[in-house]
């Protein structure tokens, strides 16, 4: 049976394919296209490793072949954790050969992420690596099984030869089965082809169901105003599942124009420097810490970086003054991206003017993009100024994954998301991010879920209340202060973070500062006033400087 999923409303769905957005075809044509254009063209350089299209091709043709035969089937589910490599893509390509849902976890997610994933998802697959402290050896594989029974596993080898956990198969072997005669199955385009995950604001951790039509509409629309061609190469340094990373144009949209990607294991400059002399790469999406710490070490290396075109900045607010130095100290575009695993991407185009590059997000990348700023009573607010902003379109999702609660919040009766983000628009349609009303923390790019974190602290006997704030910093452009009541007076921060981890929370997640208070401060209906402990918490870091 096919992932029931929010669809869009027919009249919708019929005009986004009038308009030829939606194609009906699954997103393993962007691979047959380039078997036909340029098989042997260089898909993917991995450390020493380098593979074609056809190599992409016939490996994910073993590993969907090798799947199958464990039994594996067309609307199936999968949950999958794999690091900043190759395999990453190639098993991405598999599942969709096959027809199989992946979530594709983050390396940096933990035992409670993976389990809330597989919770709602029912994985009958398991694709992990040994590299992850969580499938060294079987037990969390067996805590899986408790959650989805007839789970299957392979794993990615740390290195060659080490050690797997009972009842798994390796990667490497799956991929090195002959696939002869396989036919791959896809799920039809306008159903589910994967889950992307939510930043979210909510206890548990949220999965957007994308459809093939809405997905590969996104990342052709992506790589029309990016210009990708054969001759982009990419660098692939942010986590490989993110959305951002993988569609805005992101790895999907270079193999869309037939060009190279390039995998570094995290964006850390010298490194990243040092692959982007080699592989001579001109395109890199980044988040605002990571330019920050580019621009630091750019001086002494400018020569290494001249092959450099464009540099994205998206995921978190980026400084104006740090924009402003892009093109003169990394010598290349800037281009400004804000998007969403929930759909809407905007960015600033090509041939804008600088000031508009500095100052500005961008704006909508498709022209059936609906946007709505509004008021907290319902009503648009007057042209530059600020509202919530609200979007609706033809590759912008109608439903968070089994959640009617929370979409019954964040959705109106015409179907518009409402992100969470202030926006402001301009008379051109560009949208200037000026703050949130979501209960999150943009921590550099990195989404925490405040009641999350919340709910974790509060379970331990020693707290009595709990808010989780985001405090000012200087790289991250926020951290996560948590503001506790402990019943227990010798309570340390340390205490804490290691009962979070030992609660299996991924390490982002952990509060940077912990603030011990005697009562938190209540509003008039009585709920936790958290303005006001960021504003107290602003305060108090203004006063450090
Ligand atoms: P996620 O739900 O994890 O996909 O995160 C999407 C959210 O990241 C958006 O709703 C914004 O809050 C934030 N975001 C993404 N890009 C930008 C940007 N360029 N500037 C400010 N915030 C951004
Ligand atoms: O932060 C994001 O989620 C994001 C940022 C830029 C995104 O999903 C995207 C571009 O597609």
């Amino acid at each position: 049976m096919s992932i029931a999923f929010s669809a869009w409303p027919a009249e919708l769905a019929a005009r986004y394919r009038a308009k030829g957005y939606w194609l009906d075809l699954p997103m393993t044509h962007i691979l047959q296209e380039q078997m036909r254009q340029r098989p042997e063209a260089p898909a993917i350089l991995c450390g020493e490793r380098s593979f074609s299209y056809a190599q992409l091709d016939t490996l994910s043709d073993s590993l969907a072949a090798a799947l199958h035969q464990q039994g594996l089937r067309t609307h199936d589910t999968a949950l999958v954790q794999l690091p900043n490599q190759a395999e990453f893509f190639i098993t991405y390509l598999a599942l969709l050969k096959l027809g199989v849902a992946p979530v594709n976890a983050l390396f940096s997610h933990q035992r409670l992420e993976l389990l809330a994933y597989a919770r709602q998802i029912q994985p009958r697959l398991v694709i992990g690596s040994t590299q992850h402290s969580l499938f060294a050896n079987g037990d969390f594989l067996n805590e899986l099984r408790d959650v989805a029974p007839s789970l299957h596993a392979v794993m990615l080898e740390a290195s060659e030869g080490a050690q797997l956990p009972a009842s798994c198969l390796r990667l490497a072997d799956c991929l090195a089965a002959p696939a002869e005669g396989y036919t791959p199955t896809p799920t039809s385009a306008d159903q589910v082809a994967f889950f992307q995950l939510s930043g979210g604001s909510t206890g548990t951790p949220k999965l957007i169901p994308r459809t093939h039509n809405d997905y590969y509409y996104s990342v052709r629309r992506s790589v029309e105003i990016c210009q990708l061609s054969p001759e982009t190469r990419f660098l692939c340094a942010l986590p490989a599942g993110h959305n951002y990373t993988m569609s805005s144009p992101g790895v999907l949209g270079v193999f869309v124009a037939g060009g190279t990607v390039i995998m570094a294991r995290d964006p850390e400059p010298l490194n990243c420097f040092a692959l982007i002399e080699r592989h001579q790469v001109n395109w890199v999406p980044l988040v605002p810490p990571a330019v920050a710490l580019w621009l630091k070490e750019a001086p002494s290396h400018r020569a290494r970086l001249s092959s450099l075109k464009v540099i994205q900045v998206g995921g978190a607010n980026f400084a104006e003054a740090l924009a402003r130095r892009v093109p003169a100290e990394l010598g290349c575009q800037l281009q400004q991206v804000f998007g969403m695993a929930e759909g809407l991407v905007n960015y600033t185009r090509l041939d804008d003017e600088p000031e508009r590059i500095f100052t500005t997000q961008g704006c909508p990348m498709s022209p059936d993009d609906e946007i709505r700023v509004m008021d907290v009573d319902g009503q648009p607010v007057p042209q530059g100024q600020p509202g919530m902003l609200a979007t609706r379109g033809p590759y912008t999702f109608r439903g968070y994954y089994q959640s009617p609660e929370h979409n019954a919040q964040v959705f109106d009766a015409e179907g518009f998301y409402y992100s969470g983000d202030l926006v402001e628009q301009d008379a051109q349609g560009y949208l200037r991010v000026v703050g949130r009303v979501k209960d999150q923390i943009n921590r550099g790019g990195e989404k925490i879920a405040a009641a999350e974190v919340e709910n974790l602290l509060l379970q331990h006997p020693g707290i009595t209340h709990a808010a989780v704030v985001a405090m000012p910093d200087e790289l991250m452009g926020e951290k996560s202060c948590a503001c506790v009541v402990a019943s227990d007076s010798a309570l340390k921060p340390a205490a804490l973070r290691k009962y979070l981890r030992a609660q299996g929370v991924a390490e982002f997640k952990l509060p940077d500062r912990f603030q011990f208070l005697e009562q938190l401060p209540l509003t008039a209906v009585g709920k936790i006033d958290k303005q006001r402990l960021r504003n107290a918490l602003q305060a108090s870091s203004s006063e450090q400087r």
